[in-house]
């Protein structure tokens, strides 16, 4: 039988606002974010949360030449997910390594693997941000060949412009846009 899966996308507090890295108005789709969460779990679909995972001196960090600052080290508070993530949910950490950035939760990850063997088929996203990490998500689905959907009320972008680009980038790359009391 055909599967589907939640992918929610790095909800971490270093994301929130207060955080390392913050998404301006982040915290505001926690409980959509939550809701979307609760009924896929509700209709015995896989759900899937990545988490950015860095090591201590990951290339992204500035102090290394990178872009951002220090963000979502592994095993700090800034790391933990700010959603609730079911038991039975598979987490995905991404960027692991301290010289390989990875937006995307397939880029160097077992999460194509592991949708394939739960006989997932159409996945749907969610999270932050949407023009990073959402989008390389997302547009990674797609050229992996899964039909994706993007839940826009329950992703939130860096700002208002950069998320309306990735939106209609992922739409002519074939995503689905879903808001989240249609699911
Ligand atoms: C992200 C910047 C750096 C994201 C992760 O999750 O969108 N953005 N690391
Ligand atoms: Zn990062």
């Amino acid at each position: 039988m055909s599967q589907e899966a939640l992918i929610v996308v790095d909800m971490q507090r270093d994301f929130m606002p207060g955080g390392a890295l913050p998404v301006p108005e982040g915290d505001k789709i926690i409980p959509k974010v939550n809701e979307c969460i609760k009924k896929f779990q509700k209709r015995g679909a896989l759900i899937v949360a990545t988490r950015d995972w860095h090591p201590e001196n990951h290339i992204s960090f500035k102090e290394r030449g990178g872009p951002w600052p220090k963000h979502c080290v592994q095993n700090t508070p800034g790391a933990e997910f700010v959603v609730e993530i079911p038991e039975n949910a598979v987490v995905i950490s991404k960027a692991t390594e301290p010289d390989k950035e990875a937006y995307s939760g397939f880029e160097g990850t077992e999460l194509d693997e592991i949708l394939r063997k739960n006989g997932v088929e159409r996945v749907y996203v969610c999270g932050v941000a949407t023009e990073y990490c959402v989008k390389a998500t997302a547009m990674d689905a797609l050229k992996l060949g899964y039909e994706t959907y993007v839940i826009v009320d329950a992703i939130k972008g860096i700002d208002p412009e950069g998320e309306k680009r990735a939106l209609e980038e992922l739409q002519k790359a074939g995503a689905k846009l879903i808001e989240c009391e249609n699911l």
